[in-house]
């Protein structure tokens, strides 16, 4: 199989293509990826001089780029987006051009070529869920709230749209909140574990009751790879970590994994607008196709503070330069 996988240099992308490639050796890989501030082709050198794996630097919003590259896979699978909820709330413009703009572009070269396309997206297309409420699930209504989830609703909805009007082969996935190796330091859990190993403290927003749920990038990616292989075309297919968890209870787990005390924790203003409680129903793609997260929170944790402190230098990149400057306008700090 030949797959056109976009934005593969940043978090999940990246670790999408070191599964695909370990599970799959002769699939033929091209990863297409503009190396935004979140895009890294560290998280991928051990690739770099696979003959199976070909890096592309390009923007998805390039017609005649996207063009070239899509007449010779079979199918694309659609990581790239700007992805950070507080950036969205900053400058929402780079999120409608890449999240809308840039996926448009990518279905209108699937229709051309006819090309099966897969599009990774979030959990947070659907809004915020009350204490009480049951998770969401493929019949839960939109209802973004973020300029990011707007974005990304919008691509959806697309994707949709292009299968119903053009009979595009197309697959949805929503995922809730991921975690791992390669992860930028601006998402909360590798932000804390990388202040509190340079002694910072750790900035939770508002009261710490917001619930996210999480999952290990793998079991995510183990789902992706099960979509595209069997998914049912047209079908939209969530995937949850089971794992809800208050910030400040996953607050004190990190504090533990890395084994620094409550007084490293800086209670800061609220997030604008912040959604209150994101939980996934994955019964749909556990029934279908026998998925289920199958990684624990705390292994997927002490490998992910492990892996950070290995990686030191990877952390001091991404920290460098611009994503200093976006810290002083986002903490004042
Ligand atoms: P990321 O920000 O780590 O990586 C995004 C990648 O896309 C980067 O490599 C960047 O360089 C590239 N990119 C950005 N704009 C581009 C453009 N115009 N053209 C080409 N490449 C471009 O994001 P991530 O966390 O890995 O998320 C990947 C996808 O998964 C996104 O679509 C996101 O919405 C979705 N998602 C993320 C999570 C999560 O918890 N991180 C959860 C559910 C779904
Ligand atoms: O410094 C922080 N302090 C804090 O309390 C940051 C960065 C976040 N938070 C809170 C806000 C959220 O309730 O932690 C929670 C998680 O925040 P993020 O890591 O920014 O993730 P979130 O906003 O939930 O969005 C993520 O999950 C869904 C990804 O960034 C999205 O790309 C994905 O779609």
């Amino acid at each position: 199989m030949r797959l056109l996988i976009t934005g593969g240099a940043g978090f999940i992308g990246s670790n999408f293509i070191r599964y695909i490639i370990n599970k799959y050796p002769d699939y033929k890989i091209t990863n297409l990826d503009a190396l935004t501030y979140a895009g890294n082709l560290e998280n991928l050198k051990d690739f770099e001089d696979n003959p199976n794996y070909k890096f592309v630097k390009g923007d998805i919003c390039d017609r005649d780029l996207v063009n070239n590259l899509v007449k010779d896979v079979d199918i694309i699978v659609h990581f790239a987006a700007e992805s950070h909820v507080d950036r969205s709330i900053l400058d929402s413009q780079a999120f409608v051009v890449t999240n809308v703009i840039g996926t448009q572009v990518l279905l209108d070269s699937a229709k051309e070529f006819g090309t099966r396309f897969h599009h990774v997206s979030t959990d947070e297309v659907f809004g915020s869920l009350g204490p009480d409420d049951p998770g969401f699930n493929e019949e839960t209504p939109y209802d973004p709230r973020s300029p990011y989830s707007a974005s990304k609703a919008a691509s959806d909805h697309l994707v949709r749209a292009y299968y119903h009007t053009h009979n595009l082969p197309i697959t949805i996935s929503n995922c809730s909140n991921n975690y791992g190796p390669c992860m930028f330091p601006e998402k909360v859990i590798p932000l804390f574990i990388t202040n509190l190993f340079e002694n910072k403290k750790v900035p939770l927003y508002g009261d710490g009751m917001n619930i996210r749920d999480w999952i290990h990038v793998d079991d995510h990616n183990r789902g992706v790879d099960l979509i595209i292989h069997k998914g049912k075309i047209g079908e939209t297919y969530c995937l949850g970590g089971n794992n809800e968890l208050t910030n400040k209870d996953l607050t004190f787990k990190i504090l533990q994994a890395v084994g620094r005390g409550e007084e490293m924790i800086e209670h800061v203003e609220d997030r604008a607008g912040h959604d209150k409680r994101y939980a996934i129903d994955f019964s749909k793609i556990k029934n279908e196709l026998g998925w289920e997260p199958e990684i624990s929170f705390e292994d997927g944790l002490k490998e992910m503070v492990k892996w950070y402190k290995d990686n030191y230098e990877w952390v001091k990149n991404c920290k460098s330069g611009e994503y200093k400057e976006y810290y002083k306008r986002q903490y004042n700090i």
